[in-house]
């Protein structure tokens, strides 16, 4: 059965934003089994983990004696296995690849940046200078995002695992009003959202965290 590395604590803030879920959820989508293995932040800085995964982050998997990290290139190869994910000609598989790349990529960057200056920035006059011109760099992407999705439901022309990881993205903007300002976008993230194979995955990630143990 897929193994997948998850936090087994994270504050209430990052709870349902840890990249896991990103997994869980293709895999919820591709009705493949997996189970969790639960590390701590002093693990992941340990050989057995680093030769897992590099960078001591999660997620990373074990597939039948297939080690793979980073969040893009497991659900990439979880689509590879599933049609619920991918398409089944060509022009459809690239269209998706490059969507993919573009949630990770494109959208994705600027959007961390404000993540970090608005949870992880305690100084308040770096976050007050530096804020405006942060939103507006995802602002930008936002803009392209919602006038290349105009009136579709999804990224192209059904639900891919590029809309999967898009949404994601888009959810770690939760915290501000930004995705709402492009009515489609939140359209678009909520009927990403409402799909049953979110469901699913959000309660298992959620389910997994516990308190963390007294020092
Ligand atoms: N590019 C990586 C990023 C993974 C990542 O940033 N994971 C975070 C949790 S969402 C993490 O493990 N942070 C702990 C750390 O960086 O030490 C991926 O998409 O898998």
């Amino acid at each position: 059965m897929i193994e997948v590395s998850a936090f087994r604590w994270v504050p209430p803030f990052a709870r349902g934003h840890v990249r896991d879920f990103r997994v869980r959820w293709a895999l919820e989508e591709a009705g493949m089994p997996y189970r969790s293995r639960l590390i701590d932040f002093a693990e992941k800085e340990q050989d057995a983990y680093l030769n897992w995964q590099p960078f001591g982050q999660v997620p990373a998997i074990h597939e039948d004696g297939l080690a793979l990290f980073e969040s893009g290139a497991i659900v990439l190869h979880i689509a590879e296995k599933s049609p619920a994910l991918m398409p089944s000609d060509e022009a459809g598989r690239l269209r998706m690849t490059a969507w993919m790349f573009a949630a990770l990529n494109s959208v994705e960057p600027p959007v961390q940046n404000l993540g970090e200056l608005d949870f992880f920035t305690s100084d308040e006059s770096v976050k007050a200078a530096r804020r405006p011109v942060v939103v507006e760099a995802v602002n930008r992407r936002l803009a392209s995002l919602a006038r290349w999705l105009g009136d579709r439901d999804y990224l192209e022309d059904r639900f891919t695992a590029a809309d999967l990881l898009m949404t994601t993205v888009l959810r770690d903007l939760g915290h501000t009003d930004l995705v709402e300002t492009h009515g489609r976008l939140a359209d678009y993230r909520r009927r990403c959202e409402a799909r049953p194979a979110f469901g699913r995955a959000m309660a298992d990630h959620l389910a997994d965290f516990q308190e963390p143990v007294p020092a």
